[in-house]
């Protein structure tokens, strides 16, 4: 048997571009899932599929892949290609793919702006808006074609940019590659990835090494790679996916630390450290620090604990190097208090088979204890969320009996708190009754519905929810999807204060869909003295891990392990809702 050596990213991508080609040509909806969630299946498997079919695996047996995904993985593992997918192409236009992902938009207009307009990708459909030919058509409208173009400059900038947990997937394997390679001495993944930023542009790889060659052809093996788009000496860049771009140099031992502070950046980051060694007479490039008035002289180099020294500074962890306050006077002892993954002693808000998560009560809470944790809330989603199957009153205080019980069985080592995600209604008012909400033990309330408001109902609505006497925190305060839905209108400003003057948190939520709040929220919220929390909003036990993208957004903005609530342990988070909730 021909086996044919592709990859389960390229295998998953095989499924994704099915399922989008199906949805557009009208397939159901049952067909159309079971593609998506075998590529997901696929591409979160450790082993490589063609290797497992060689082997004679049945790939039906694991969970997200049918029988008829599991033939046709087989038929492309053996054979290259799949007829189904290259007729689908023949029939439906690629660049449709783009214009389903528009928000508002969706598979079926996307197909009738294609059969009505002959729209064929995002630049035709842009052209068509401009020239008011979308807003003609049955349907549509003016509204509907002035969000389009608003919403397209989503999905062109998230075909480029990797959200930061699939970078860090990326990563993960990169370094894996890398690890059989014995000419690195050093390697460092440098650019908006060490800075952790929510979304990678390109990753820029820097290593050291006595044989550069050998390094950068371990590189071209990578299996991921498309193409290779320009090869030097010391330096490479290659082409993953449709557009993604990592850039590899060889750097010298020396000039190790002065080439990842430079490649780290910020830009901004850097342009400050450049006229700050100017002013003290040095010159700091990629290759070291000199010395301005005789360059032969190098000054610092080889860490980038000693860049920084030479210039005065503290090492300066790179998620705040984004030229905001990493040069004031109290950067020092902000740097030596940022919050850590391992302050993190609680998760308050998780859901479980009760709503639309995939575990049930108690297997999210061996997963919390195995994950380190002390203590969580259990906040299932309330009855408006229907697609949800959102819980009543009646359904909850039944959850809570059960956490009840549990809890006697834990025996204190690890805390089960009775939380609810409370859903503020389009109108105003939470979705449950006063009554049943004095019962629960952490209220945390949020938005799904009504998104379209205006920023004076939206603010409101959250003014309100935070006004609430049982309501603790608001979760997910902007309602953003990175890539793929704006944040709602709201005055931040205003939801800030409310917060401070009735001394409810905030929440980052960790999801990295969501980082919402953002770094630069977070910080403005924190600088009010509002309380943040960072909670992951887990809907699986795999969730729990996200819990690191909350942290690294929280140490962008600068927090203190102080200004978030769940870092303290079981008793002050005890003592802390004592203080902050009222039961008549
Ligand atoms: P990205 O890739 O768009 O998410 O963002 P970065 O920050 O990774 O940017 P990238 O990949 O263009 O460059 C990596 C770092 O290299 C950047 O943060 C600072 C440094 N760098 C690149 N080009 C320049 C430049 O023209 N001037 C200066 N001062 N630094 C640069
Ligand atoms: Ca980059
Ligand atoms: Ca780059
Ligand atoms: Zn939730």
């Amino acid at each position: 048997m021909n086996i044919h050596k592709i990859t389960n990213e390229a295998l998953a991508a095989i499924f994704e571009e099915m399922a989008d080609l199906l949805e557009l040509s009208g397939e159901n909806t049952f067909r159309v899932r079971a593609y998506r969630n075998g590529a997901m299946a696929i591409a979160s498997l450790a082993s490589p599929v063609a290797d497992m079919i060689a082997s004679g695996v049945d790939l039906s047996d694991i969970e997200g892949i049918g029988s008829t995904l599991a033939e046709k993985s087989k038929v492309i593992v053996e054979t290259g290609h799949l007829p189904q997918l290259e007729k689908l192409r023949q029939e439906v236009p690629r660049g449709l793919r783009d214009l389903m992902r528009i928000p508002g938009l969706g598979a079926k207009k996307a197909m009738k702006l294609h059969q009505e307009l002959g729209v064929l990708d995002l630049a035709s459909l842009r052209d068509a808006c401009q020239r008011g030919a979308v807003a003609a058509i049955k349907g549509f409208g003016e509204k509907t074609q002035q969000s389009i173009l608003q919403n397209m400059d989503i999905v062109e900038k998230a075909s480029k940019r990797l959200a930061i947990d699939v970078a860090d997937a990326l990563v993960t394997r990169l370094r894996a590659h890398f690890q059989e390679c014995p000419a690195i001495n050093q390697i460092e993944f440098a650019g908006s990835y060490r800075r952790c930023k929510e979304t990678v542009g390109d990753l820029d790889i820097l290593v050291t090494s006595d044989s550069p060659t050998a390094v950068m052809d371990r590189f071209a093996e990578f299996p991921a790679i498309q193409e290779i788009l320009a090869r030097g000496e010391t330096k490479m860049s290659v082409r993953i996916s449709d557009a993604f771009q990592i850039d590899m140099r060889v750097v010298e031992p020396d000039a190790w630390g002065a080439a990842l502070q430079y490649f780290t950046g910020s830009k901004e980051h850097n342009v400050h450290v450049r006229s700050l060694a100017k002013s003290k007479g040095l010159k700091v490039n990629e290759y070291g620090v000199f010395d301005a008035n005789d360059e032969s002289r190098l000054v610092a180099g080889k860490t980038e604990q000693e860049v920084y020294q030479v210039l005065g500074l503290p090492w300066i962890p790179p998620e705040l190097r984004e030229n905001r306050r990493e040069f004031a006077s109290d950067a020092a002892s902000r740097i030596a208090h940022l919050i850590r993954w391992e302050d993190i002693q609680g998760d308050l808000h998780m859901h479980t088979t009760a709503t639309d998560g995939e575990n049930t009560l108690e297997e999210m809470v061996q997963a919390a204890k195995d994950s380190g944790l002390q203590y969580i809330a259990i906040t299932d989603h309330s009855k408006r969320v229907s697609v949800a199957r959102g819980l009543d009153e009646a359904k909850l205080i039944e959850q809570w009996r059960a956490i009840d019980a549990l809890n006697q069985k834990l025996a204190g080592a690890f805390h089960v708190f009775k939380g609810i995600e409370c859903d503020i209604l389009e109108e105003g008012p939470l979705d449950l009754s006063d009554d049943c909400l004095r019962q629960a033990d952490w209220v945390t309330a949020s938005i799904h519905f009504g998104q379209k408001q205006s920023r004076d109902q939206i603010t409101d609505r959250i003014v309100r929810a935070i006004a609430h006497p049982c309501v603790h925190s608001i979760s997910h305060p902007t309602g953003r999807l990175i890539s793929r839905r704006n944040p709602y209108d709201v005055d931040m400003t205003a939801v800030v204060q409310a917060a401070k003057e009735y001394k409810k948190c905030l929440e980052i939520n960790a999801n990295p869909e969501r980082l919402d709040l953002n770094d630069i929220m977070a910080a403005n919220a924190a600088d009010a003295g509002v309380l943040l929390v960072i909670n992951t909003d887990a809907h699986s036990v795999s969730h729990f891990a996200l819990m690191k993208y909350g942290v690294q957004v929280a140490r962008r903005a600068g927090l203190s392990k102080d200004q978030v609530l769940n870092t303290r342990s079981l008793s002050a988070f005890r003592e802390w809702l004592a203080q902050h909730t009222v039961r008549s």
